[in-house]
C-alpha cells in the first residue's frame, strides 16, 4: 500500500494525506509502524461537507469526519485517531512537524509554506506497517523572514502574544452583539498572514468553525 493509494481514497471526500511518519521500533504509538496525518486545504474539504452533512446538529464536522474516516481506516486495516479526542489530546501538531514542511507561526497555528494558516487535521492513520511515503523536504519557516509580523497585531482585542492567546478576550470579543469581522470572515490574525491568501477559508466555512468554536467556550 502506498501513501497515493490512501490519497486516493480520501479524494472524494476533500481530505487530503498531510505527510507520514515512519514510527521508530522503540515508538510509544506503535511501534515499527507508520502514521499518516490526513487533514484539510483549500476548499475541497468544505464542499464535500457541506453538501452531503446537517451542519445544524451537535459537533457536525466531527460527526462527519468519523464517519468519513472509519470505513477508510477498516478498509486499509488502520487505526484512526482524532484531533478532537480528549482531553488528554493526541498531540497532533508535534506529529504535523514531523511529516510535512510546517512550523509554529506565533499564533500557535502550524504555518505551511504554500497554505500558510488556513489548513487543519481531521484524523490519523496509524499502520502496523511501513506505508511508502514521500520524503519530506525541510522548508525555513515562513515566520523566521517576516519581519513585521502582522498576525500579532491584527487582533482587536490584542489576544495573541507570542506563545500565549488569550481566549476569554477573544471569545468575549466574538460574544459582543453586534456581528464582529472575525465572526464574519474568521479570525482576522489568521487574515493578516500574507502567505497563503490565496487559500483563506471562503466566508461560510469560516463563519462556521467561528460558531463552533464560541458555543465550545
Ligand atoms: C485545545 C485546543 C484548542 C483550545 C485551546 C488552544 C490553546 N490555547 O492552546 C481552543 C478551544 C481555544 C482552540 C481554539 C482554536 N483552535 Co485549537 N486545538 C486544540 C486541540 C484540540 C488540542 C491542543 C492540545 O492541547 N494538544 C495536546 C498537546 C500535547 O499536543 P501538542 O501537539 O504538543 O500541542 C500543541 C498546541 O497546544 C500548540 N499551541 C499552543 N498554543 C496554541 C494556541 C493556538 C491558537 C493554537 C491553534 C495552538 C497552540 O502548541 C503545542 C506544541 O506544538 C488541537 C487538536 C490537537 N489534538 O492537537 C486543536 C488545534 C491546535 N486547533 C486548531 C485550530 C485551527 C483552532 C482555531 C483556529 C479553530 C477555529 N476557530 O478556526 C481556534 C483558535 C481561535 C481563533 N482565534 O481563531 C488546529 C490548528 C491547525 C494548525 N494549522 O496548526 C488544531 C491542530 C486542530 C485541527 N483540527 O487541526 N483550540
Ligand atoms: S504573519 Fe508572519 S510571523 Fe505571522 S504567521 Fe504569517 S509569516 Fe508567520
Ligand atoms: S478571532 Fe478575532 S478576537 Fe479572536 S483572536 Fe482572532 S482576531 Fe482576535
Amino acid at each position: 500500500m502506498t501513501y497515493k493509494d490512501i490519497s486516493d481514497v480520501l479524494h472524494p471526500h476533500g481530505l487530503i494525506c498531510q505527510g507520514a511518519i515512519a514510527l521508530a521500533s522503540d515508538d510509544p504509538i506503535k511501534p515499527g509502524g507508520s502514521l499518516v496525518m490526513v487533514g484539510n486545504a483549500r476548499p475541497q474539504m468544505w464542499q464535500a461537507f457541506a453538501g452531503s452533512f446537517d451542519i445544524s446538529q451537535q459537533d457536525p464536522m466531527d460527526t462527519w469526519t468519523r464517519r468519513v474516516v472509519d470505513p477508510i481506516a477498516s478498509a486499509f486495516k488502520a487505526q484512526a485517531l482524532f484531533p478532537f479526542d480528549g482531553p488528554p489530546y493526541h498531540p497532533f501538531q508535534q506529529w504535523a512537524q514531523r511529516a510535512e514542511p510546517v512550523s509554529p507561526s506565533p499564533i500557535g497555528a502550524l504555518i505551511h509554506p504554500i497554505d500558510g494558516l488556513w489548513h487543519a487535521y481531521r484524523a490519523a492513520l496509524i499502520f502496523n506497517l511501513r506505508v511508502d511515503m514521500p520524503t519530506i523536504e525541510k522548508i525555513l519557516s515562513p515566520c523566521e523572514s517576516c519581519i513585521d509580523k502582522p498576525c500579532l497585531t491584527a487582533c482587536p482585542v490584542e489576544a495573541f502574544r507570542p506563545n500565549y492567546y488569550n481566549v476569554p478576550a477573544c471569545v468575549d470579543h466574538l460574544n459582543t452583539i453586534a456581528p464582529t469581522e472575525c465572526g464574519l470572515r474568521g479570525c482576522l490574525a489568521r487574515h493578516a498572514c500574507p502567505v497563503g491568501q490565496n487559500y483563506v477559508y471562503e466566508p461560510k466555512h469560516a463563519q462556521f468553525h467561528m460558531e463552533k468554536f464560541v458555543s465550545s467556550q
